[in-house]
């Protein structure tokens, strides 16, 4: 497959857009991306032509709807080499993703049971675990992170015991772009008997994902984040775990059959999705699947990964700047901080220079307490942006530094 050119950005309308005098650099999508003419067109084909209730209609236009989603729940499991789709829940994102996975074991852990999680958990792997936790009694447990943004293996190793029942990772850190090794994670966890969560939410948009190859039990991701449209993401579990696991909410769709004395509940994987889907959604993310194929996924992969080499030489020459995060493999996010400034200041002034940043503590205190920070500036890549959005971010960070600390 070619190689990514800047072109790429003509599909992306918003892109387009302007923010005073300046062309907008966007470089906040680890909090959501753009989205291409082809998910926007997806969607819109949908309303225009295909809308109906899925699942449930005899008529024409709820079969070709429910053909649709169904295509859609096949593209997942082709984008995360799952080997069934009936291991594919369609979730709003990663958040109910991990919160359905955590609800089940909140039933199924015992007192004494431990789950670990890592430093670098966005709250979305933090405190699902901690509902469970005070469900069952089970003790949450913490990796640390290095300095260097690296998860402490030694630690690691010898937190894992008999009493370790989960361990809740994420692939790739939304603060420090931390890939972390899930394949070696996942062989330990499981030799302690442990099964193993990845929210792979900050991983699918930047990396080849193969859920076999990773040898983990349960992953979760949002659609958003990889060009497809809010409210839809999904769940893949692996088919024996997902047998065991109590039903997360209950309504239409996920039951076999109801009478007030006892209800029986639908196959897998409906029976984790109770109530109307979102459908334009599970379409929409199959458009973005089919989006990224096209490009392919590993020249996505090396495009973002030349970009991040730039970022990292580039804004390393800015005076006073603190970069969090140097992992040898790093993807997606890009945190720092100007000696003196606060992260917030920062962010308003990249801004007004048409540069969209996320400053704050994105969704991870622990780790911010970890490096003993209120926040980061972070820029976070697409396979859209250029050196020129970069180049951009270095003349504005340069231009807030002057302007804040003289
Ligand atoms: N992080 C960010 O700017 P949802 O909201 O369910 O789509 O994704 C939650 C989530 C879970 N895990 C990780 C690693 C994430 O990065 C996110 C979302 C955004 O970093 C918004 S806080």
């Amino acid at each position: 497959m070619e190689p990514i050119q800047d072109n790429i950005r003509e599909r992306f309308p918003l892109l387009a857009r302007t923010l005073g005098a300046y062309p907008l650099t966007y470089l906040d999508n680890g909090a959501t991306t753009q989205k291409p003419e082809e998910v926007i067109c997806a969607v819109e084909r949908y309303y225009r032509y295909q809308n109906a209730n899925v699942h449930r209609g005899v008529h024409t236009l709820s079969q070709q709807a429910t053909d649709a989603m169904e295509t859609a729940r096949e593209k997942v499991r082709g984008f995360l080499h799952a080997p069934s789709a009936r291991e594919i829940i369609f979730t709003r994102g990663t958040t109910e993703s991990i919160n359905l996975v955590a609800a089940g074991y909140g039933h199924l852990l015992q007192p004494g049971d431990e789950i670990l999680v890592s430093q670098m958990e966005h709250h979305s792997n933090i405190v699902p675990w901690q509902l469970a936790c005070a469900a069952s009694g089970a003790h949450l447990r913490v990796i640390p992170v290095t300095e260097q943004g690296l998860l402490d293996e030694t630690a690691y190793r010898s937190l894992l015991t008999p009493r370790t029942r989960i361990v809740a990772i994420a692939h790739v850190s939304n603060v420090l772009g931390t890939v972390n090794p899930i394949a070696e994670i996942t062989v330990l966890a499981h030799r302690a008997g442990a099964v193993v969560v990845v929210d792979g939410a900050q991983a699918v948009p930047h990396l080849p994902v193969d859920v076999q190859a990773l040898g983990c039990d349960f992953y979760a991701f949002s659609g958003h984040k990889m060009y497809a449209p809010t409210g839809i993401g999904a769940l893949w579990g692996r088919e024996s775990l997902l047998e065991k696991l109590p039903v997360y909410q209950g309504g239409g769709e996920m039951i076999g059959r109801v009478t007030f004395e006892k209800t029986t509940y639908a196959d897998l994987p409906f029976r984790f999705e109770a109530g109307t889907p979102n459908i334009e959604g599970a379409i929409g993310l199959g458009a973005a699947i089919d989006f990224m194929d096209s490009l392919g996924r590993e020249q996505i992969h090396q495009r973002e990964k030349q970009l991040m080499a730039y970022l990292h030489e580039k804004m390393s020459r800015i005076e006073g700047l603190t970069i969090y995060g140097n992992a040898p493999e790093k993807s997606g996010a890009f945190s720092f901080n100007l000696r003196g400034a606060h992260p917030s200041d920062v962010g308003t002034l990249l801004d007004s220079q048409g540069v969209a940043v996320r400053t704050g503590h994105h969704c991870a205190e622990p780790l911010m307490d970890r490096y003993g920070i209120p926040g980061t500036v972070r820029a976070s890549l697409a396979v859209y942006n250029t050196f020129q959005d970069i180049d951009r971010l270095f003349e504005a960070t340069q231009k807030a530094r002057e302007m804040l600390l003289g």
